[in-house]
């Protein structure tokens, strides 16, 4: 089996061209007369629904952007009845306005498929066993590869993240062939099952689809010899629908952007600028399909590239490289979404000064977060069980804003270097993505 949708993954690109356009007339009438926030946009723009005639107005839309998410939380943005809806879910590691999208079940099915693709493009069929060690819940990753692996008809093992124990016992007992999970897990638990003495020939692992976070060729490389796998990469994002907005194929030289469903642009994330493919900027997605939660030219801050390069798997969809960074400041720890403005927040709440850093590095395959704060004058001439308390506390406040747990550690006053222009707030180290990683 070489495709899952063949007539839509190979389709040639005027036949393309003209399903975009046609779909792009549709969509654009149905947000304009269902999303208040976006009419008023587009009124400011001075665009009506008849401006647009297909993919080449589309430079005429205005952006959307997570602020304007965050602003219509949590029903602004939903083109359907409550009633035509199935499902939310909601991107990581944010509370308070969280984005919420919401899936009908058309929706569903459309995201279900965009998942089975990768599967296939990965070599899966429905005698697979597929494990998803993705987590389960508001995070896109478990639903999705689940429901995409249901569609395929492979026996799906639905084991969410984390219990390495648990997931090992049944990755043999059950015969696991396909795992899913964030490439730092995988990593992690080849390095587990090595340390029980699994080394790659022990177990019945074939392939790997792993994404959510960013993750070097050479950790590819890694995976792949402690697992015995071959390791795919995936990507999305909650707002666009989940994971499988783009997929490798065997040639592994990019990932295919599901384009009967989703339009990719590349623009200057400072002018907003539409670029030309081959230029680096930010990637812009514009949903074709989506009913309840139909987002049009939206930003999605990673930065990349984009390459209509033939490729051999013969799939016509366009290839973008792996994401090389953002162009906002946010960041991935454990797979968590993660903004220094909540670090900041939760800082000013607990009574210190948000004189702080923010310190990230990759040891062992495995994110550490690590949070430098200065203390203030009265704080520094407490003992040290009473600095060791402050610490945990603050951890804990930190952990229940951001879900996942940094070490804290306190500083002495103005020890933390200061900037003669923006302050340097994130140091991170992994280094995780370069320009050179672009083979496309
Ligand atoms: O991470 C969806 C997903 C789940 C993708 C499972 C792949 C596998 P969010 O939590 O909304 O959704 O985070 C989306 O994660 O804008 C990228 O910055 C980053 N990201 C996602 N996939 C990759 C990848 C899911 N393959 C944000 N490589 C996106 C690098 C990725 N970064």
């Amino acid at each position: 089996m070489k495709y899952f949708q063949e007539k839509a993954e190979t389709m040639p690109l005027e036949e393309l061209k003209k399903l975009q356009d046609e779909k792009l007339v549709k969509q654009v009438k149905h947000v304009y007369e269902n999303v208040a926030c976006y009419r008023e946009k587009m009124d400011a723009a001075g665009v009506k629904p008849e401006d647009i005639h297909g993919t080449a107005d589309l430079h005429k839309l205005p952006f959307l952007t997570k602020d304007d998410l965050r602003d219509n939380y949590p029903w602004g943005m939903l083109a359907v009845s409550k009633a035509d809806c199935v499902r939310i879910q909601s991107t990581s590691g944010t509370t308070g306005r969280r984005v919420v999208a919401f899936y009908t079940q058309k929706d569903v099915d459309m995201w279900e498929e965009c998942c089975a693709r990768a599967l296939v493009a990965a070599g899966a069929t429905n005698e697979d066993v597929c494990q998803v060690a993705y987590g389960y819940g508001l995070f896109t990753g478990g639903p999705g590869l689940n429901g995409g692996s249901h569609k395929l008809g492979c026996l799906t093992l639905p084991m969410s993240s984390g219990n390495t124990d648990r997931q090992i016992q049944f990755m043999q007992d059950l015969g696991a062939t396909v795992l899913c999970c964030t490439p730092s897990y995988a990593a992690y638990l080849g390095e587990s099952m090595l340390e029980r003495g699994i080394g790659p020939d022990d177990n019945p692992l074939k392939m790997g689809i792993f994404g959510a976070e960013p993750w070097t060729e050479e950790m590819r490389q890694g995976i792949e010899k402690i697992l015995g796998i071959k390791a795919y990469d995936i990507y999305g994002l909650t707002e666009i629908s989940g994971p499988g907005v783009a997929f490798e194929c065997a040639e592994q030289k990019g990932m295919h952007v599901n384009e009967d469903h989703f339009i990719a642009e590349i623009i200057n994330p400072d002018t907003g600028e539409v670029l030309p493919d081959g230029s680096t900027g930010e990637l812009v997605f514009t949903s074709l399909d989506k009913e309840a939660f139909p987002l049009l030219r939206y930003r999605t801050r990673d930065i990349c590239i984009l390459s209509r390069k033939k490729c051999s798997c013969g799939r016509t969809f366009i290839r973008m490289t792996k994401p090389m960074g953002r162009s906002d400041d946010m960041l991935i720890i454990r797979g968590v979404n993660v903004f220094p403005s909540q670090i900041e927040t939760v800082l000013l709440k607990e009574g210190y000064a948000p004189n702080y850093q923010i310190v990230v590095d990759r040891v062992n395959n495995s994110d550490t977060f690590d949070i430098l704060v200065e203390m203030n004058e009265e704080m520094f001439a407490d003992t040290v069980s009473g600095m060791t308390k402050k610490e945990k506390e603050l951890a804990g406040a930190m952990k229940s804003m951001l879900g996942i747990n940094p070490a804290i550690h306190l500083v002495a006053p103005h020890s933390i270097q200061r900037s003669e222009g923006k302050a340097v707030r994130v140091v991170d180290k992994r280094k995780l993505l370069s320009d050179s990683q672009w083979k496309g």
